[in-house]
């Protein structure tokens, strides 16, 4: 096993250790210049940690035709948990001598584009975790898109995962239950507008105080079942 083999595995443990369900590393060279940071802070950065934690499905249950105030809550707790768990995570890497940046779970940064410092799905796709499905959401064999996830941008040297093969195939159940017809047979197609339009008008109807929704990510399920669920990768 070379050094950054040994370097995954330690990491991996350390991240599982933690509570993370989902845990990967991505080469982010080729997805830099979509990052919001100043080039100098990330020019070392070479690597993405993905990392995931499933969302409760009794919780997701009682959504049905808007964002509850549970899911809310819940929303925020495994936020909490994100970013308190990849801080901890970075820490140890700085520790370590080593360079590391925790990216804030939800956190939005340009407001008229919607946009975070960068994107942790894309992250999580190339880091193997799972597809782009027809919802637009990082889909996982495991747990379907009933996952959240957060990203650590560091130099220390990593072994990459592969990308998966997985994709949607013939499932488009959350095609029918999007209320703003926002889901297409393709995510390159995903009407980011509709969609927005939709969790502006569940806020104004004060079901919930955030622009959440949970609907298609309800419908979208792991097809992995519950007893097989493990920390993923081989490696
Ligand atoms: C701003 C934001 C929003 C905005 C706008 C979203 C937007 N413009 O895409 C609003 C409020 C509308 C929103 C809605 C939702 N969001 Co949101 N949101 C974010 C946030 C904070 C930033 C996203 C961002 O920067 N987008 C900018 C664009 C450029 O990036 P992108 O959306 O990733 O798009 C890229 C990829 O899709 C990729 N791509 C497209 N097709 C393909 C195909 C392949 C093969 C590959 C590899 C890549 C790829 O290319 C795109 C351009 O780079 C992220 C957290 C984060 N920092 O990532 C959470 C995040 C994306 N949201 C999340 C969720 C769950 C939701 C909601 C379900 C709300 C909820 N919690 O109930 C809805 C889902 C809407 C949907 N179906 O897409 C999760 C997604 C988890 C997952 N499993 O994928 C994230 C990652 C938060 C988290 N920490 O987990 N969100
Ligand atoms: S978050 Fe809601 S409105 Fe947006 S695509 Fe999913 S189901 Fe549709
Ligand atoms: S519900 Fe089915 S079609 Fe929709 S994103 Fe998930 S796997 Fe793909």
């Amino acid at each position: 096993m070379d050094q950054q083999e040994q370097n995954y595995h330690k990491l991996k443990d350390l991240a599982v250790n933690l509570g993370f369900r989902l845990f990967g590393v991505a080469d982010v060279t080729q997805l830099k210049s979509e990052f919001l940071f100043s080039p100098e802070v990330i020019q070392d950065l070479r690597y993405g940690i993905a990392l995931g934690f499933p969302l409760q499905s009794q919780v997701l249950a009682e959504i049905k035709e808007y964002p509850t105030l549970l899911y809310f809550n819940h929303y925020r707790q495994v936020n909490n948990f994100l970013d308190q768990s990849a801080l901890k995570l970075a820490a140890t890497i700085q520790e370590q001598g080593y360079k590391a940046m925790p990216i804030p779970a939800s956190q939005v940064i340009d407001w008229q584009n919607q946009r975070g410092h960068l994107s942790h799905k894309k992250i999580a796709a190339a880091a193997g975790l799972g597809w782009i499905g027809r919802n637009n959401l990082l889909v996982t064999p495991q747990y379907g898109a009933q996952v959240r996830l957060v990203t650590i941008l560091t130099d220390l040297p990593l072994a990459i995962d592969a990308v998966t093969v997985d994709s949607c195939g013939t499932c488009r159940a959350c095609i029918a239950v999007c209320p703003a017809k926002a889901i297409k047979e393709t995510p390159q197609d995903f009407d980011h507008q509709a969609c927005f339009v939709q969790l502006k008008e569940f806020q104004r109807k004060k079901y919930v105080p955030q622009y959440i929704c949970g609907i298609c990510v309800k419908a979208c399920k792991g097809s992995v079942k519950e007893s097989k669920k493990s920390v993923n990768g081989s490696k």
